[in-house]
């Protein structure tokens, strides 16, 4: 990698992301049971059934953990609370041990000159509200907000930024129409209204960090760009589609107020009564939009009930989740975003990786490089961008895939628990540390 800072703006920040359930080690500290721990535990739904309760153990070695950022030159430190550790219930009272860490990492954090970017909730829903219908029920923007209220009250002063949900596709369609994370459902109905509540929810927590005066608040949306199969017009038509429900069903509820004719086709009869009027708490104003990417898909149509696409074999080259590496889509979904959605507000990148067992890891530095080529593109097409953050700063428990999809700059001997930064890290430290 052959850059210096001074070929990205002034101010422009760098960063790694990690999320509380990946890596704190779940089982320690009086979190609460996640519906996550219980997905897992369902024979044929994670890799070998592993699950979060020990992960990187960085509940216990935070402060080693802290040092490694430091020691990249990481500008920003992305992570996430988790609701189950903070409130094990999922409502009424409050884990202090759980508060209390999450102090030590903000207070870490800044003692390193490391910048806090928290994200109050990446998929670790306390198991007592999945009983209750988790995302499906119209009760969770309240619940959600006084988490948020929980949270934010103790950290709140001192966080860079805040954002409420990491990727609302992966928590409303990935999760209740796909199948594929918990709650492990396929259902359209289930998908219509946690696809709402989800940004119901946003728009709540986000009046509740301002009410609080939490400041630079974002929203972080994961985007994958959709490319027909053909020219068929059939095949056209599918990835529009597809591309309405998996990327432009969040901005248009987050920035235009009003979600696209091809997402309505298939969920509005499912949607909760009355959630035109949601818009407005859903359009609360932010202070930047976070944009998650890693891929594309080739999409073909279908025959069938909606939403009646597939997706078509994938090309290479590909990383270790049979993704394939496509620079151009990042520099895409810049410009497009700013160009129809978000205007000058500015822009994060607030996770791009690879997947990769390989190290030293080669591949990982010409797939950063090649994406921050296209972030520089997108700037020199006038796209607002503010940061670049790497997805991820150490390998984690990678979901429904278990723990050999390794995405870190940081090996992590998931036996003996010791950190071993890879090529990747050494390389970015080089022009990070400046
Ligand atoms: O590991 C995940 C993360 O939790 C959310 N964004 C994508 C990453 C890689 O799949």
């Amino acid at each position: 990698m052959n850059f210096t800072r001074a070929d990205f703006p002034d101010g422009f920040r760098f960063g790694v992301a990690t999320s509380a359930y990946q890596i704190e080690g779940h089982g320690q500290g009086g979190a609460g049971l996640t519906h996550w721990d219980s997905f897992a535990a369902t024979p044929g739904n994670v890799a070998r059934a592993e699950n979060g309760a020990r992960a990187c153990d960085h509940y216990n070695r935070l402060d080693e953990d802290l040092d490694l950022i430091r020691d990249l030159g990481a500008d920003v430190y992305r992570f996430s609370t988790s609701w189950a550790r903070v409130m094990p219930d999922g409502t009424g009272a409050a884990n202090p041990e759980g508060l209390d860490f999450y102090d030590r990492l903000v207070d870490g954090l800044l003692a390193r000159g490391i910048a806090p970017a928290v994200t109050l909730y990446h998929w670790e829903l306390p198991q007592a509200l999945a009983d209750r219908g988790g995302w499906r029920n119209a009760d969770m923007p309240n619940w959600f907000a006084d988490y948020t209220e929980t949270i934010m009250a103790r950290i709140g002063d001192r966080t860079w930024s805040a954002a409420p949900i990491n990727e609302p596709w992966c928590v409303g369609w990935l999760s209740h129409f796909d199948g594929h994370h918990a709650p492990g459902l396929r259902d359209i109905r289930a998908t219509a209204r946690a696809m709402h509540h989800v940004l119901l929810s946003h728009g709540r927590a986000i009046q509740v960090c301002k009410g609080l005066g939490v400041q630079n608040l974002g929203a972080v949306c994961n985007f994958e760009w959709a490319t027909a199969a053909s020219d068929a017009p059939e095949d056209v038509a599918a990835s529009e589609r597809y591309d309405a429900i998996y990327n432009r069903f969040f901005l248009g509820g987050l920035f235009r107020g009003e979600y696209p004719a091809e997402v309505l086709d298939g969920l509005e009869p499912h949607l909760p009564q009355g959630w035109q009027d949601d818009f407005t708490t859903i359009q609360s104003p932010l202070d930047w939009v976070g944009v998650n990417y890693y891929t594309r898909k080739r999409i073909a149509h279908v025959d069938g009930p909606w939403p009646n696409y597939a997706e078509a074999p994938t090309q290479g080259p590909l990383t270790d989740m049979e993704w394939e590496i496509h620079p151009d889509g990042l520099r895409d979904f810049l410009t497009r975003t700013a160009r129809e959605y978000t205007g000058d507000l500015p822009i994060y990148v607030t996770e791009n990786g690879m997947a990769s067992a390989t190290t030293p890891d080669p591949d990982r530095i010409d797939f950063l490089d090649r994406h921050l080529r296209a972030v520089q593109q997108a700037l020199a097409d006038g796209a607002p961008v503010h940061g670049y953050f790497v997805w991820s700063l150490m390998d984690n428990y990678e979901w429904a895939l278990g723990y050999d999809k390794r995405f870190g700059l940081i090996h992590v001997d998931f036996d003996t628990l010791a950190r071993t930064p890879k090529a990747s890290y050494h390389a970015l430290a080089k022009w990070w540390r400046g």
